[in-house]
Parts: C-alpha cells; sequence; structure tokens
C-alpha cells in the first residue's frame, strides 16, 4: 500500500493511489505525451509551495512572503534559459493549453487568422480547432501533410500563407513523427508578415538534448508542456524573445490566471535540474531508438505507418485494412496490459471518436530503463495484442506476461511500504 504521511486513515484515497502506482508498474506506458517523473519531481511537486500565494512575479509580487518563491522561480528561469538558449521565459502557465492561449492573447485580437496544423494531420486541439478556445475566438485556417510523403507540405503551407496572411503561424503537432523544418515556418511567416509559435510539447525534450533542432531561433515565442519528453510535472512553459515579455507575462497572470502553482515551479525547477545533466541527453537518444526499432518491428509485419517510421518519440500506426480500427486496437491492448490512444490519420474519414490510427511512443518505456531488445519484446505483445484483438481469453493471458516482463523494470522503489 503506498502510504503518504497522514493518509493513514484515508483507506478510500489511499487505495486509489496504490491502484494507480500499481497500473503504471505492471503495464506497459505507451501514451506518446506520457512519462514517469522522477521522485525527486515528485517531492517537489509535493511540497510546502502548495501553501503559497506568488502572483505576480519575482521582485513584483501582490503577496508577501514571497522571498523564497521568487527564488524559486528565478532559478527556474536560468535552467530553462541554459537548456534551451532562450532569451526570456515564463513558467507559470498551468498547462500547454494555456501557455498557447496566452501565447495567443499576446499578439492577437479576437477574430485574427491562425495558420495551425490540422488536427487530423497530426496538430493539436489548441492549433485552432473549432471546439477549442482558439477556434472559437479567431479565425483558424489549416495547413497539413503531403498525401504522397506524410510530411509537411511546406510548398503548400508557403502557398497558404501568402494567400489568408495570418498573423500567427503556428508550428508544433500531437502526432507527427518527423522532424519540422522550422527554418520552412520562418519563411512562410515573413512572407506574409505573421508572428511564429511554435508549440514543441511533445519534443521539448529531444530539442533540449539536441536531438530535434531547436525552434529557439527561429520562433518569436515557443510554448511547450513540461510533462512529455521533458518529463517534469504536468504544466506549461513559454519561452520568447524579449521584445514579447512583457506582452507575455501579462498575459498569463494576471490576463489569464491567478496564482501560479509555486509548488509545480518548483517540480518544473527539479526536472529542468535533471535535463542539465549528461544523462538527459542519453536517455533522449535512447527513447528515438526506441520508438525507430518499434517502428521497424511493426512495419516487419506489415503494419503501415505514417510517414513511413520515426525520427522522434512516437509512431502512428494506420490500422486501415488492417480489420480493427484505433478504438478496436486500444481496447485491445489495455485488455493486454498496453495502454495507448486511439488517433486520426491524415486523410481519414472516419469519426474521431472511431479513428483509423493508433499513436504509439516510447518516452515512458525509455525512463524505466527499456533498450531495443526489450522493445523487440514489447512489439511481439503488440502484436500478438492486435492478432487476438476480439479473444478476451487470450488478451488476459498476453496482460499476465506483459506483467511478468514489465514488473523486472523497477519503477519507484522508494513508494513501497
Ligand atoms: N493531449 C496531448 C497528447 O496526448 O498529445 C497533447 O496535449
Amino acid at each position: 500500500m503506498v502510504t503518504l504521511k497522514g493518509l493513514e486513515l484515508d483507506q478510500r484515497l489511499s487505495q486509489i493511489l496504490h491502484r494507480e502506482l500499481e497500473r503504471q508498474r505492471r503495464k506497459l506506458e505507451m501514451i506518446a505525451s506520457e512519462n514517469f517523473a522522477s521522485e525527486a519531481v515528485l517531492a517537489a511537486g509535493a511540497s510546502v509551495f502548495t501553501n503559497k500565494y506568488a502572483e505576480g512575479y519575482p521582485e513584483r509580487r501582490y503577496y508577501g512572503g514571497c522571498e523564497y518563491a521568487d527564488e524559486l522561480e528565478v532559478l527556474t528561469h536560468q535552467r530553462v534559459k541554459k537548456i534551451f538558449g532562450c532569451e526570456y521565459v515564463n513558467v507559470q502557465p498551468h498547462s500547454g493549453s494555456s501557455a498557447n492561449m496566452a501565447a495567443y492573447f499576446a499578439v492577437l485580437k479576437p477574430g485574427d487568422s491562425i495558420l495551425g496544423m490540422d488536427l487530423s494531420h497530426g496538430g493539436h486541439l489548441t492549433h485552432g480547432a473549432a471546439v477549442s478556445f482558439s477556434g472559437r475566438l479567431f479565425s483558424c485556417h489549416s495547413y497539413g501533410v503531403s498525401k504522397e510523403t506524410e510530411l509537411i507540405d511546406y510548398d503548400r503551407l508557403i502557398e497558404l500563407a501568402t494567400t489568408i496572411k495570418p498573423k500567427v503561424i503556428v508550428a508544433g503537432a500531437s502526432s507527427y513523427p518527423r522532424i519540422i523544418d522550422f527554418q520552412k515556418f520562418r519563411e512562410a511567416a515573413d512572407l506574409c508578415g505573421a508572428v511564429l509559435i511554435v508549440d514543441m510539447a511533445h519534443f521539448a525534450g529531444l530539442v533540449a538534448a539536441g536531438i530535434h533542432p531547436s525552434p529557439v531561433p527561429y520562433a518569436e515565442i515557443v510554448t511547450s508542456t513540461t510533462h512529455k519528453t521533458l518529463r517534469g510535472p504536468r504544466g506549461g512553459l513559454i519561452l520568447c524573445r524579449l521584445s514579447q515579455a512583457k506582452a507575455i507575462d501579462e498575459q498569463v497572470f494576471p490576463g489569464l490566471q491567478g496564482g501560479p502553482l509555486m509548488h509545480i515551479v518548483a517540480a518544473k525547477c527539479a526536472a529542468m535540474g535533471e535535463a542539465l545533466q549528461p544523462d538527459f541527453i542519453d536517455y533522449q537518444h535512447q527513447t528515438v531508438k526506441n520508438a525507430q526499432r518499434l517502428a521497424a518491428r511493426l512495419s516487419s509485419v506489415g503494419y503501415r505507418l505514417v510517414s513511413g517510421g520515426t525520427d522522434t518519440h512516437l509512431i502512428l500506426v494506420d490500422l486501415r485494412g488492417s480489420g480493427l480500427n484505433g478504438q478496436q486496437a486500444q481496447t485491445a491492448l489495455d485488455l493486454a496490459g498496453i495502454t495507448a490512444n486511439k488517433n486520426m490519420v491524415p486523410f481519414e474519414k472516419e469519426s474521431f471518436k472511431a479513428p483509423s490510427g493508433l499513436r504509439l511512443g516510447t518516452a515512458a518505456l525509455t525512463t524505466r530503463g527499456f533498450k531495443e531488445s526489450d522493445i523487440d519484446q514489447v512489439s511481439r505483445f503488440i502484436i500478438d495484442a492486435l492478432d487476438h484483438h476480439d479473444d478476451e481469453s487470450k488478451l488476459k493471458k498476453i496482460a499476465q506476461k506483459v506483467e511478468d516482463f514489465t514488473i523486472n523494470f523497477p519503477l519507484y522503489p522508494g513508494m513501497d511500504s
């Protein structure tokens, strides 16, 4: 049982925490946007900064008693700037969505136009999807990938930029497995005088390790989450040029948020400290090698991968023609102890509730120490589960094998009581 001091008498909550820990330990976590934060990151996030109001910014607070909050926020700034080489950073956004909202509000008025990546081609809800605040407040247009290569169609991007003349172009994606060419985005933005915003949430860890090109030299504003490949707490960041700093700060607070979550800033600080260590670079390289191994193994038995493979931490399997859709695949994998998510694939006509794709990522498994040979075994589990997607008893047997295998990779050993 997980023992958290003070929770001894709260049996119901303790049990939920315990079951979630065991779920994470015993299953294969392959959601491309998830990872396992270190115990240090978890400890900082559960620290006494939970108690502190610190509206404002270092040395410009609206509350007393902020001397250590100031020290913490400044240290976090220093670490982020060292990692990404940016001129300015705001570490207060509660999430990637709120980071994107603040970035838009800093440079746009309601009704202004945005050119972002189509959700079904790999973009994110906040890049202009009709159901998100972005699509509701702004006039949104989208670019996508080429039908032939499934890589971003940069010629079409430039064509759209020159005809639509958006105020903002957004680069970045949630299910695009390839490196993004920021120089091309800069060219498109310069052609129409747009501000370039890059949302690097998925690949921020790869950028930190120098595996993916950095958007910082190209974009006026770069947003990110801190919990994906960056392996920190759930939260957001905004990097920007000094010329945007005032507008960004004003939009985060008081524009969108009140008090920052200083305990989460502490956890971001811990994660950034880890990202500055040499083994973080090894970790990111291994994550990509593992994704490429997974891609090779699934391709070798006939699964079609969008764009043919990956340069990053994720792959997107196109299940059309395989006899099952993304929802069926997700359910079968879940029963087999493998956690992943259904996803749209470019140009598909299916509903987003039962799309044709399956997105798989290797960031979390790599944190647990998985190497390529372990990914070979993971691939066999996935193939076996998809082959037997309608055989519940077989899927349960696979789940037992998954657990026997996965439990050998320690996760939070210090949490055992
Ligand atoms: N929802 C996240 C993902 O899974 O990619 C992006 O914010």
